[in-house]
């Protein structure tokens, strides 16, 4: 048996339309599974659906904001019709706000935890009963090396995505017995839209300062690419780790084991 095939499970992968969700989704699409998606608005669900269908992908797009508890339980139950029950959930949904802390609004610091910490909660709360009730289901929360690590100006996010990583290792302890996996997995740097203002050009042509520090830290000596992280998540969405619970798998180049290239 390949222990690593997909076919016939229904996948909803959150925040889809690009990025590493998008990635994601086409590798376990490519493992077999059937391909759901949301995103918060119809254009970014349309071009998510046109890049799927450009890949060979027959994807199901929906509008849902993650942060909303009721869209999240009617599209669920939608799927449900329309597709199937959802046999995995991966939580990748997310925004980052980059500000000094204590020039950050408790406004801005609990949108932030709205949508990397609280969504993921609503989405795992929608699709746990139907896994509880067939006696299976795979949980994948798309945790951070800020999961691990702080640095400046990213508290709200590395509180959220702190409490992720306690989050899935309480729906691990919570629903292992009903044969559902949960597990994080945690990338480190990768180059998406999210991370673009990490990585600009300066105007002489050089490095971004914090481009060079991360490649300064990471052994790979790169920033990953969302392709990197397929690999791992189709292994967590797959039998192959059906006595894997609870844990955080770090796709980081090795950023969490390194102290650093010493400078020149
Ligand atoms: P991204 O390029 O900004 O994509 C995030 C996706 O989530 C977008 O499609 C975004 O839609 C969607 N989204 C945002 N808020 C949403 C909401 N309320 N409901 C539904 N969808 C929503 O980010 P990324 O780099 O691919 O990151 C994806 C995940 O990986 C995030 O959880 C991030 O924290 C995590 N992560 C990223 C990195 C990295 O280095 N890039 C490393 C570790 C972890 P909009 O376009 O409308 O905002
Ligand atoms: C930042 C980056 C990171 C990455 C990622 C690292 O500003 O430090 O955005 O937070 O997005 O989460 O794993």
């Amino acid at each position: 048996m390949n222990q690593f095939d997909l076919t016939g499970k229904v996948a909803l992968v959150t925040g889809a339309s690009y990025g590493i969700g998008y990635a994601i989704a086409c590798g376990l699409a490519k493992a077999g599974a059937i391909i759901v998606f949301n995103d918060i608005n119809q254009d970014l669900v349309n071009k998510g659906i046109a890049a799927y269908e450009a890949e060979g992908i027959k994807a199901y797009g929906y509008v849902a904001d993650v942060t909303n508890e009721d869209q999240i339980n009617a599209v669920v139950a939608q799927i449900a019709k329309e597709v199937g029950e959802i046999d995995i959930l991966v939580n990748n949904a997310g925004i980052i706000k980059r500000i000094p802390m204590h020039e950050m609004t408790a406004a801005e610091f609990r949108q932030v935890i709205d949508i990397d910490l609280n969504g993921p909660f609503i989405c795992a709360k929608a699709v746990i009963p139907a896994m509880m009730k067939r006696g299976s289901g795979k949980i994948i929360n798309i945790c951070s090396m800020m999961s691990e690590l702080g640095r400046e100006t990213v508290a709200a996010y590395a509180a959220a995505k702190g409490g992720l990583k306690m989050l899935t290792k309480n729906i691990a302890s919570e629903y292992g017995e009903f044969n559902i996996q949960c597990n994080g997995l945690g990338p480190g740097y990768i180059a998406t839209p999210q991370t673009a203002p990490l990585r600009e050009l300066q105007a002489d042509g050089s490095r971004h300062p914090f481009d060079q520090f991360i490649i300064a830290k990471t052994p790979a000596a790169r920033w990953g690419n969302a392709e990197d992280l397929v690999g791992p998540a189709v292994f967590l969405a797959s039998p192959a780790s059906d006595f894997v619970n609870g844990h955080v798998l770090y796709v980081d180049g090795g950023i969490l084991a390194y102290i650093g290239k010493q400078p020149k």
